[in-house]
């Protein structure tokens, strides 16, 4: 059993007050907060090794470059990647995924098919649109039901001999619905496609093993598991990445350059060009350290438990409506209320200390899908508790009066 309030004093930010309120942080899938510990090392990195990497025989420079190749480790070991090198340090998941696709600009012909589904994030929607329009590939779409789950059925018969990638998030940002990707990569991999999974939103919650899902590329954000902003990782399968020509050209990605020819240093650094984020990349081992040290059967557990408590008290709410209704859920609840705009209750519960996000969430099509707006999204971490769901549950109801 996790201590929570012993866990909570470790998120300085969470004992503010937000408006004359206490805070209540229920935006965790915009960003999640972070430990004293994580806060901490950036300062530590900045006071102690800082020096730029891969670049220098000075001892600072040895010292914060074996800093950053032992968090390169640190992913390695957490996502069970079988190389170091397949391991590439990005700003971010939009970032990985658009690195994948502009190396496919150079591998699909008119008329392949890229699959994404219509639970996507945004970011793993238009960088493939991109790609289909500087190609002639052709963009297919696995339909979701009533519950926000996907159609998988309508998966498989879109998939053909035509199909060269399937990308799906591993879990919905917008709904919190977990996806079947093992039987997706499983299917997708049957016609010989490469799968990307969006893992965003499924980093906070789970260890992602990806030899064992069989992935080609997963990518994901710091800033959601505890870690700084501005920090990311996209996996790749070694054969993939030494197919993929290079992202972004520049310095460290180099084996020699002359004004004739240049070649590419080896992976990772042939995706790695310009000075990187040397304090996120080792600060990002930190907070992987510290979510296996609470644990991710711990923080399972505990969301476990705020999904089903925010999901009961929720409902007992008349005219409210949650959206993402499938069994498989992660601790997310989308939500309306009968003839109120989502922002007009995010506002009054912001008033109230209770940050939640409203609107579209970056995934339009499954706004259109339900024919609204957006949505309230109240996305918890294992350092929420019952009590404050029970603080917004009573701030709904108030807005709700207020607005009706
Ligand atoms: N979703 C949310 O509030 P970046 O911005 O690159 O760190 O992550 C983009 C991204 C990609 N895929 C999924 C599934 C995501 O949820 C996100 C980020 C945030 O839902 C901010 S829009």
């Amino acid at each position: 059993m996790l201590d929570i309030q012993k866990i909570r004093a470790e998120f300085p930010i969470l004992s503010q007050t937000v408006n004359g309120k206490p805070l209540v942080y229920f935006d965790n899938g915009a960003t999640s907060q972070k430990p004293q510990i994580v806060i901490d090392a950036i300062a530590k990195y900045y006071q102690e090794i800082n020096a730029n990497i891969h670049r220098g025989v000075h001892t600072l420079s040895q010292l914060a470059t074996d800093a950053y190749e032992i968090s390169r480790g640190k992913v390695q070991h957490h996502i069970n990647a079988k190389f170091a090198h397949e391991v590439l340090f990005t700003s971010g998941t939009t970032h990985g995924i658009n690195l994948v696709t502009n190396g496919f600009a150079s591998i699909l012909k008119p008329g392949d098919e890229v699959i994404v589904s219509s639970l996507e994030h945004h970011s793993n929607i238009v960088p493939w649109q991109m790609l289909c329009e500087k190609t002639g590939a052709v963009l297919r779409v696995i339909p979701i039901n009533e519950d926000g789950e996907l159609i998988m059925e309508a998966y498989e018969s879109l998939l053909s001999e035509k199909t060269k990638v399937v990308t799906v998030n591993h879990i919905s940002n917008a709904l919190g619905i977990i996806n079947p990707i093992k039987y997706i990569i499983e299917k997708a991999h049957a016609v010989g496609a490469a799968v990307l999974i969006d893992g965003a939103q499924a980093v906070p919650h789970l260890k992602p093993d990806v030899q064992d899902l069989d992935c080609d590329f997963y990518a994901f954000s710091g800033h959601k598991m505890c870690g700084p902003t501005g920090t990311g990782i996209l996996y790749g399968k070694e054969a993939w990445l030494n197919k993929l020509p290079p992202y972004q050209g520049g310095g460290e990605m180099i084996k020699e350059v002359t004004f004739e020819k240049t070649t590419y240093a080896d992976l990772p650094h042939k995706f790695e060009a310009g000075t990187p984020n040397i304090a996120g990349g080792i600060v990002l081992g930190t907070a992987i350290d510290y979510l296996n040290t609470v644990g991710f059967e711990n923080i399972q557990k505990q969301e476990e438990e705020l999904l089903a408590h925010a999901t009961k008290s929720l409902l007992e709410i008349e005219g409210l409506k949650i959206y993402g209704t499938g069994k498989n859920k992660a601790s997310v609840v989308s939500f309306n209320i009968d003839g109120i705009h989502p922002y007009d209750i995010g506002s009054i519960i912001d008033k109230l200390g209770i940050a939640v996000r409203t609107g579209h969430h970056c995934a339009q099509p499954i706004m259109n899908f339900f024919c609204i707006p957006g949505t309230i999204r109240a996305s918890f971490s294992f350092y929420n508790t019952k009590e404050e769901i029970d603080l917004m549950v009573e701030a709904v109801k108030k807005a709700k009066t207020m607005l009706s």
